[in-house]
Parts: structure tokens; C-alpha cells; sequence
């Protein structure tokens, strides 16, 4: 029996975490009693170093998916989107940063709290630049208007407007937020989110996320022409957490300096892992030391160690570093390594940060990379089990089909990616959201054409999407909205009936690996599984920028009539969606009219 003296610690500790679960099953309307600092995060009762499975009433086998701690806390944050001039690796160029630093500020809540996001576009109109923040992975229960997405769930929010999101942090670990509007996401307009929960392994300290970049002194937007005629260009360089040097070790002109940090023997540090590329697959290491890896994406895992772990875009994986190798060297390279398989790179050896042990020289590391196979490929399925299974996966889902991903040329022999035949091309002023308001169709608006948009009327059914490639580029698929259960992944031609081919045969139901983004391989498959339990038009798309600029998107509107529902009765601070979505819209409208902007890629 738990004494009223923890009880009162609890409350204090999280304030007000209420002790009974909540069930999520009406939109997050309520408005929350409490506004903390956002700056300070407290730890939950019961959860510590030698307890990290614990946290307070709940632990890490509380199945997130249907509860959540009621903590009745609001975390609010004022994000101001600038233009500025950068110099991450020592080279100064313009650059996009929210409060002036890349990456931008992150944000910081407990498991079950409400965050609150206000976004100032300060871009000067110069760069006639609206914009979106998308909360990647976060699942949106019931609060899809509040996704970020333009052309989809928002028009951008152009100069000198404000835009206010508001969501429910239902699951707990490591994300990141990010511009979801043209390539201003690489522009530097991304920062990291952590939400504490239970972890499923133990671990001293937090060094908390750590964002793999790549970099190059031209912008994203300079790069985007070359790639449109010409395929993906060479970037010159990546950053760990936003940071590293430009040129060779001994070379007088090298610039900028290196992420590094200072262990103690014997003590073990979580870091939060977040492939945040335009275009580079990595494999992240730390020379001479054991990973232990405790969740991927959102979704902690029955932890498992490594030495090299593959990191694709948009992927996140926590791991806990224990540093127990000082009697090898006094410092040690932290490596993330562009795979050549499919990213091209002028610095693969060069994207490091330095492990420093306490008490000794801080000399530049001597040490060697462990071998590895150069190659774009996810984890292996077997590896990442799931800690919690909330439901087992249908035989007869509501809906499963093949999406072929080709690519192609436009009329100005520009390449576009397609999936199904459909290369994605939707209006910023005119997002999904706002056509099931005004219950028109939904057929894109500049085609007519409804194969980029498959609708999913019926609640709590399997999805299954057969995605397939017999082009030698890999793609890391992203699902809006949910997390989805891989249940094929390989190379050549997938075969439903064949048992190689499929993961619940070979895995089991339990064991299934669930996520929020995962590796097509180059001529190969993937097959996902999403439950529609999630009303709102969702995004699936190729994470590589290029890519999705460039058509590679698809959108499911699940439950129409609910997402009708949602767009009257939910509201941000006392504004209901439609008026907050339609007053948006006007102001871009405006916006866009008195400075001629052009919408020249995918519009997602
Ligand atoms: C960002 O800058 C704004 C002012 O421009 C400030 O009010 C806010 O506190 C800053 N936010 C963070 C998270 O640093
Ligand atoms: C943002 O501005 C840059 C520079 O003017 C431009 O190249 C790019 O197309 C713009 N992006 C969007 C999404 O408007
Ligand atoms: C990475 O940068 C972010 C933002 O400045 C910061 O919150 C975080 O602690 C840094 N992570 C590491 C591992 O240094
Ligand atoms: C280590 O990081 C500090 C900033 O935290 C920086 O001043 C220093 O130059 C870095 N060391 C190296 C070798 O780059
Ligand atoms: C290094 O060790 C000293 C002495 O044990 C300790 O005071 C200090 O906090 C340690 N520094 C770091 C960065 O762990
Ligand atoms: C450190 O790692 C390198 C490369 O994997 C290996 O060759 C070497 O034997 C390791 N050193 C020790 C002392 O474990
Ligand atoms: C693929 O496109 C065809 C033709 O537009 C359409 O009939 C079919 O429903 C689409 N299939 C999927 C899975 O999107
Ligand atoms: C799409 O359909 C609408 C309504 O049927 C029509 O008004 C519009 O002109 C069509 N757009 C294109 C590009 O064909
Ligand atoms: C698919 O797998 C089944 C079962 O193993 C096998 O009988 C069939 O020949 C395979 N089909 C192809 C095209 O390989
Ligand atoms: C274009 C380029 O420099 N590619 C290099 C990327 O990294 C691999 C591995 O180090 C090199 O083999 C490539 O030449
Ligand atoms: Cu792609």
C-alpha cells in the first residue's frame, strides 16, 4: 500500500498527477488547471537511476496506447522563426532558426502533460517563406488539425502571423518538431522534443537528444534545383547536435569545433537520437563501447546492445552509453557515418564528436571505427520488440494494397516521385482539413486526381500498405498519426504467401517491431500495419526532403464524418479548429496574393 507521504511526493513532484488513468477517448478539450515553467522537468515519483521502469502509479508495461497519466500540467512555448546567418561547422552562410539557434530550443514535458506551442513567422518577407510546425511522431489523439502539415492540416502561417498548437503528450520518449512545408525543415527549422516516462532499462544520466545532420555551405533550397534535373547532390558535410568541424584534423584551415562531453568511469548516460538529414542514412557508434538500445521512435523496446546502429531520417533511437572503457583511452570518437550505399558525402569520416573520460588529458582521440557494411538498411525486426502490444493484428483488414513507388519526369522534365502512378501535388491555400469542412471532395486539386488519397471511413480496423520498389534507392517511410507494425521488410519482390516473407510468421504477433518511420530498401518492400483508431488526414511520405518536394506522399482520410466533428468541437485556447484553420487561411490568402508566391514542389 502506498503511504500518503509518497502520494503528497507524487503531487508535488509532477503537479497534481492524478492517480487513476484516464481514459482518451474524447478530444483534448479540457483545458489544464496548471501552467508550469517550461524550462524545468521533474522527474516522477518512484523513477530513478536503479528504477527506470517505474513511474508513479504507472510503469513501462502500462499500455500508453489507451492510458495516461493525468497530470493536469500545461508546458507552454514561444517559438520565434528568424532568419539568421549560421556557422555550425565554422562556415558562415544563411540560415532558418527558431529562437536563433540550430537546432531550436527543445521541448521538455512529462508523460500525460499538454504542450502548448505558439509559432511567430519573423522570416522577412523577403524570403517570402510561409510556414508549419509539424510535431513528428507525436499521435495527435483527436487533435489532427494540430499536426503541422501544410496543404493537409494547416495553410502556412505567412510573416508576421502567429500560430498556436496544442497537443497531449500520450506516449513518452524522444522526438523532434520540424518546418513541414518545402525543404525549411533543413533550412533549420527543427529542434528536439523529450517527454519522461519509464525507460526499459537503467541508466545515471540524461544528455538528452542528439540530433545526426548533414550540412552543406550551399542551402537546401540552392541544392533543391540540382536535385530536381540532376538526382540527389553531394552534401559537404554533417553536424552532431549542430556542431562540428570543416575540414581534416591536421589541416590549418579547419574550422568550427567539435560536440564533445566529459564521462565518469563507471556511470551510464542515455542519449536521444535523431536522424534529422535531408539525405544521409547513418550508422552511429562510439568507439570501443557497447550501446544498450531502449526504444525506437516512440515506442520503447526490450533493450538490446550494439555496437553500430543504423539511423535512418526521421528515425530516433534512445541508447544508453556506459562508460566503462577508461583503462583503453583517454578519449574516444562518437561517429555518425553517411552510408555511400545511398548518400553521397564529401566528409564521411569527419562527422564525429569526442568522448572525453574525467581526470585525463583531453587529447584528440586515436581510436578506430568498428567495421561495419556499408548499407541502408533498418535494425534487424528480431531486435526490436516492443516493451507493451496493444492489440494483436487483424487477418482481414478494412483495407490492404499495393502503393509501387516509381519515379518519373513532370512537364518541365523536373523528377517526380509517384506512388501508385500519383505523384503528389497539393495547394497550400487549400489543405484536406479545410475541404472536408466545407464537405467537398477530396480530390487534389490541381490533378482531379483521387489516387494520391485513399479514404478509411470505418474506426478501430487494420490498414495494410504494401509499399514496393524495383529501383535501386531506399526510402525511409513516415506515417502521420500513428504508429504502424512492420509486417514484411526485405529486398527483391514481395510474396505474400511465402513465410520468409512475412514478420508474423517469423516473429510472432508479440514481437512485431512498432514505429513511426521505416526502411523501403532498394528493390525491395515494405508492409506496414496501422489500426484506425485516429480520426484525421494523415500524411505517408519518404522522409528524405528532396523526395517528398518532389511527390513522394500519399494521405488516408480516416473517418470523414469524425474529422467533421473534430474541426467544430475541438478548440485552442477558446478558438475552435475551423475558425483557428480558416483565419490561417486568409491570412496566407493575403499573403500570398500581395507577393506573387509561387508553389513550385509537392505543396507537402
Ligand atoms: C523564444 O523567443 C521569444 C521572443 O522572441 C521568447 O519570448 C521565448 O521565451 C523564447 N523561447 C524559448 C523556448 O527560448
Ligand atoms: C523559402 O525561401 C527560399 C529562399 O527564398 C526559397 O528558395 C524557398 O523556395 C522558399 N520555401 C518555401 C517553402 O516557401
Ligand atoms: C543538443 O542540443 C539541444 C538544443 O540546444 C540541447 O537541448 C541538448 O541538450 C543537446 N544535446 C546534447 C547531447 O548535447
Ligand atoms: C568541445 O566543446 C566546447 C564547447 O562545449 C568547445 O569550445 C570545444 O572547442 C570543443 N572541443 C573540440 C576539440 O572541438
Ligand atoms: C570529474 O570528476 C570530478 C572529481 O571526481 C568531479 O568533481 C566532476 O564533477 C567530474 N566532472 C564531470 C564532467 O563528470
Ligand atoms: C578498440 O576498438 C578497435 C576497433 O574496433 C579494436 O581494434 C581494439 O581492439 C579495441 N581496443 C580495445 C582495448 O578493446
Ligand atoms: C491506384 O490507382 C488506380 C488508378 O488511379 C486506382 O484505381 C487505385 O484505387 C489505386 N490504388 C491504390 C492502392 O491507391
Ligand atoms: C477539378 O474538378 C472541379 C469540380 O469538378 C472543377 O471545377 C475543376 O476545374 C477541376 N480541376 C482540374 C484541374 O481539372
Ligand atoms: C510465393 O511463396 C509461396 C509459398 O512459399 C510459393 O509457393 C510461391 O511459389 C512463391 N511465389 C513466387 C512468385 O515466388
Ligand atoms: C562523393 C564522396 O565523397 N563520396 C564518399 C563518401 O564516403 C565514402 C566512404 O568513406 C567514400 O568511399 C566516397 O567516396
Ligand atoms: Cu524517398
Amino acid at each position: 500500500m502506498k503511504s500518503l507521504l509518497f502520494m503528497l511526493w507524487c503531487i508535488a513532484a509532477i503537479a497534481a498527477a492524478a492517480t487513476t488513468s484516464s481514459s482518451l477517448s474524447s478530444s483534448s478539450t479540457t483545458s489544464s488547471s496548471a501552467s508550469e515553467s517550461s524550462s524545468t522537468s521533474s522527474i516522477c515519483a518512484g523513477n530513478s537511476a536503479t528504477t527506470r521502469t517505474e513511474w508513479c502509479d504507472y510503469d513501462i508495461y502500462t499500455d500508453y496506447t489507451t492510458t495516461v497519466p493525468d497530470t493536469g500540467v500545461t508546458r507552454e512555448y514561444y517559438f520565434n522563426l528568424e532568419q539568421i546567418t549560421a556557422s555550425p561547422d565554422g562556415r558562415s552562410r544563411f540560415a532558418m532558426a527558431i529562437n536563433g539557434s540550430i537546432p531550436g530550443p527543445t521541448i521538455e514535458a512529462n508523460w500525460g502533460d499538454t504542450v502548448i506551442v505558439h509559432v511567430t513567422n519573423s522570416l522577412p518577407t523577403s524570403v517570402q517563406n510561409g510556414t508549419s510546425v509539424h510535431f513528428h511522431g507525436i499521435r495527435q489523439l483527436n487533435t489532427n488539425p494540430m499536426d503541422g502539415v501544410v496543404s493537409i492540416t494547416q495553410c502556412p502561417t505567412p510573416p508576421g502571423s502567429t500560430i498556436t498548437y496544442k497537443w497531449r503528450a500520450t506516449q513518452y520518449g524522444s522526438s523532434w518538431y520540424h518546418s513541414h512545408i518545402g525543404l525549411q525543415a533543413w533550412e533549420g527549422l527543427f529542434g528536439g522534443i523529450v517527454i519522461h516516462g519509464p525507460a526499459s532499462a537503467n541508466y545515471d544520466e540524461d544528455l538528452g537528444v542528439m540530433f545526426l545532420n548533414d550540412w552543406d555551405i550551399s542551402t537546401v533550397d540552392e541544392l533543391y534545383t540540382s536535385a530536381q534535373t540532376d538526382g540527389p547532390p553531394t552534401l559537404d558535410n554533417g553536424l552532431i547536435n549542430g556542431t562540428n568541424v570543416y575540414g581534416s584534423d591536421d589541416s590549418d584551415d579547419q574550422t568550427g569545433y567539435r560536440w564533445n562531453t566529459t564521462v565518469d568511469e563507471g556511470t551510464s548516460y542515455r542519449l536521444r537520437l535523431v536522424n534529422a538529414a535531408v539525405d544521409t542514412h547513418f550508422k552511429f557508434m562510439v568507439d570501443n563501447h557497447t550501446l544498450t538500445v531502449i526504444a525506437n521512435d516512440l515506442v520503447p523496446i526490450q533493450p538490446y546492445e550494439t555496437t553500430v546502429l543504423d539511423i535512418a531520417m526521421g528515425q530516433r533511437y534512445d541508447v544508453i552509453l556506459t562508460a566503462d572503457q577508461a583503462s583503453v583511452a583517454d578519449s574516444f570518437w562518437l561517429r555518425a557515418i553517411p552510408q555511400s550505399a545511398c548518400s553521397e558525402n564529401d566528409s564521411s569520416n569527419n562527422i564525429k564528436g569526442i568522448i572525453y573520460y574525467n581526470g585525463s588529458s583531453e587529447s584528440t582521440p586515436s581510436t578506430a571505427a568498428y567495421s561495419y557494411t556499408d548499407s541502408c538498411v533498418d535494425e534487424d525486426p528480431s531486435d526490436l520488440t516492443p516493451m507493451v502490444n496493444p492489440r494483436s493484428v487483424s487477418s482481414s483488414p478494412l483495407y490492404s494494397e499495393s502503393e509501387p513507388v516509381t519515379l518519373g519526369t513532370n512537364s518541365a522534365s523536373l523528377y517526380r516521385w509517384k506512388l501508385n502512378s500519383t505523384s503528389m501535388q497539393v495547394d497550400w491555400a487549400d489543405p484536406s482539413l479545410l475541404s472536408i469542412y466545407n464537405d467537398e471532395s477530396m480530390a487534389s486539386t490541381s490533378t482531379n486526381d483521387t489516387s494520391g488519397v485513399v479514404e478509411l471511413p470505418t474506426a478501430d480496423e487494420w490498414v495494410y500498405v504494401i509499399i514496393e520498389t524495383e529501383l535501386s534507392v531506399p526510402h525511409p517511410i513516415h506515417l502521420h498519426g500513428h504508429d504502424f507494425v512492420i509486417l514484411a521488410q526485405g529486398t527483391g519482390t514481395y510474396n505474400s504467401s511465402s513465410d520468409d516473407d512475412n514478420l508474423l510468421t517469423t516473429l510472432g504477433a508479440a514481437s512485431l517491431p512498432r514505429r513511426d518511420t521505416a526502411m523501403l530498401r532498394e528493390n525491395g518492400f515494405l508492409v506496414i500495419g496501422f489500426y484506425t483508431d485516429n480520426p484525421g488526414a494523415w500524411l505517408m511520405h519518404c522522409h528524405i526532403g528532396w523526395h517528398t518536394s518532389e511527390g513522394f506522399a500519399m494521405q488516408f482520410i480516416e473517418q470523414y464524418s469524425e474529422i467533421q466533428s473534430i474541426l467544430e468541437d475541438g478548440d485552442v485556447e477558446g478558438e475552435d479548429y475551423a475558425q483557428g484553420l480558416t483565419d490561417n487561411c486568409d491570412a496566407w490568402t493575403v499573403y500570398q496574393e500581395e507577393y506573387m508566391v509561387e508553389e513550385e514542389d509537392s505543396g507537402v
